[in-house]
């Protein structure tokens, strides 16, 4: 018999989070997620992770009655409903409200979709008995996914009266180091060697958009310097211009292997087109999360030759999705890479399966999981090797059985601290007073 899904819980939920500095302001001490658990009737439980929020909730919420009581062999056509029922109701709801650095989250119904894919998928791999990675692609065609050392400078959350997390883990430097301030190019070598002590990353991404350029190319420049085998990229998240992007990054070609999103819009040029001429003049690889993020902008990227790294993050593409930009990738002389936001282990297993799924070379994926390390929601704690995770060929399913009491745990940390959508500029005020977004300018050139 083909299982049935019989329930599908949407659970809002926190986890703590250091005050990282990006060009949106400063992370707060609660970063959020929306989980999903689907319950079928052979008592197997399948789980999803999608970024947090109302607005999120909700629309995962209006996709449980196209989902309970359906078979879990017609996962497509569960996910073909729930992808026109979104797409009609965002239809409906017209704008949405202020453009905010985090605004794209909400503009794209893959971002709900994917919270409905990952836990259908992984009932169906448990009801087959095989890895999720299989069932994605044309199967899984590595083990060993490898991923990158997330740098970020820090924030002082002595200066806030925020309840940042403290103190919560002495057991080496990193976990000491992830939440005291960090915000010079030494600090930042410090930060790359912690990881590396603990995880084994042999590569680095330096958040970047919070000082001046000039700045952020000294600590990439140190941290080559400290790991010269490492292949390292910095990410302002387009606030330069392209006149600035071409002269910080135009001679750290053997310091930087890929440049992210280096420039953004500007005047009547768009991002892919400013991102084109960067690549065109500096000969840098360009990574993006901010410019290819659907088909549409990707058939631009491509006759532009802007981006040579798409970053498809599986929960704005979907996991499907994600893995048929690796393919395209594969075919196109590209080379694929993972963008990630604050997250728990689900959303880890999600990313680790669509690379194993991922053809050809692949870039170290990104993941936040590091500033989260400890606070997983399943059984048991993923566990980095050489800077890898494996996906071993007798996983079931995603490899997670979620955890009830933690699960619930995370959800009270969300009700309790009144948690909602990310807001990076709240925290920020307590180091700028009255700081506001700006698109074109680091966050603390202000
Ligand atoms: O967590 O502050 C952050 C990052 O800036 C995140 O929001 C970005 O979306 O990691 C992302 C990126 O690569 O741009
Ligand atoms: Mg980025």
């Amino acid at each position: 018999m083909v299982p049935v899904i019989e329930c599908m819980e949407v659970i809002p939920v926190a986890g703590y989070d250091s005050m990282l500095l990006n060009q949106a302001g400063a992370h707060g001490p609660f970063f959020t997620r929306n989980i999903v658990v689907m319950t079928d009737s052979s008592g197997f439980t399948g789980v999803g992770e999608v970024p947090g929020g109302e607005v999120i909730t909700r629309r995962l919420e209006s996709c449980i009655p196209l989902v309970e009581g359906q078979p879990i062999g017609r996962y497509k056509d569960i996910l073909l409903a729930c992808n026109d029922h979104l797409t009609a109701s965002l239809r409906d709801q017209g704008a949405l409200g202020a453009e905010t650095a985090h605004a794209q989250i909400f503009k794209k119904v893959t971002n709900a979709l994917a919270g409905i894919e990952a836990p259908l998928l992984d009932l169906l791999g448990k009801h087959l008995e095989v890895p999720v990675a299989s069932l994605l692609g044309d199967g899984q065609v590595r083990t060993s996914v490898r991923f990158l050392a997330y740098l970020f400078y820090i924030g002082d959350r002595t200066k806030t009266d925020l309840p940042y997390l403290a103190g919560d883990d002495d057991s080496d430097a990193w976990g000491r180091i992830r939440r005291e301030p960090a915000l010079t190019p030494d600090a930042i070598v410090r930060e790359a060697e912690a990881a590396r002590e603990r995880y084994g990353f042999h590569d680095f991404k330096l958040k970047g958009g919070v000082f001046p350029g000039e700045e952020e190319v000294k600590a990439v420049r140190a941290l080559k310097e400290r790991f010269p085998q490492a292949r390292i990229t910095l990410d302002p998240n387009g606030c330069w211009s392209l006149d600035e992007a071409i002269r910080l990054c135009g001679d750290l070609g053997g310091v930087l292997a890929y440049a992210e999103d280096p420039c953004g819009a500007e005047g009547v040029f768009s991002g892919r087109e400013t991102m084109a001429e960067f690549h065109r003049i500096t000969g840098l690889a360009t990574a993006t999360n901010m410019v290819d993020t659907d088909w549409r902008e990707m058939k631009a990227a491509i006759r532009l030759d802007s981006v040579t790294i798409p970053l498809a993050d599986p929960h704005f593409w979907t996991m499907q999705g994600a893995v048929r930009v690796a393919q395209l990738c594969h075919d196109m002389d590209l080379t694929w890479g993972v963008h990630s936001n604050n997250h728990f282990d689900i959303s880890l297993a999600m990313v680790a399966h669509c690379a194993a799924a991922a053809p050809g070379r692949v870039n170290a994926c990104d993941t936040h999981y590091i500033w989260q390390d400890g606070q997983h929601l399943g059984t048991t704690a993923p566990c980095f090797k050489d800077g890898c995770l494996e996906v071993p060929r007798d996983c079931v399913g995603l490899g997670i059985e979620i955890d009830r009491a933690k699960l619930e745990a995370a959800h009270r940390l969300y009700v309790e601290n009144g948690c909602g959508t990310r807001d990076d500029a709240a925290a920020m005020q307590f180091i700028v007073p009255g700081w506001r977004y700006d698109p074109k300018r680091p966050a603390l050139v202000r």
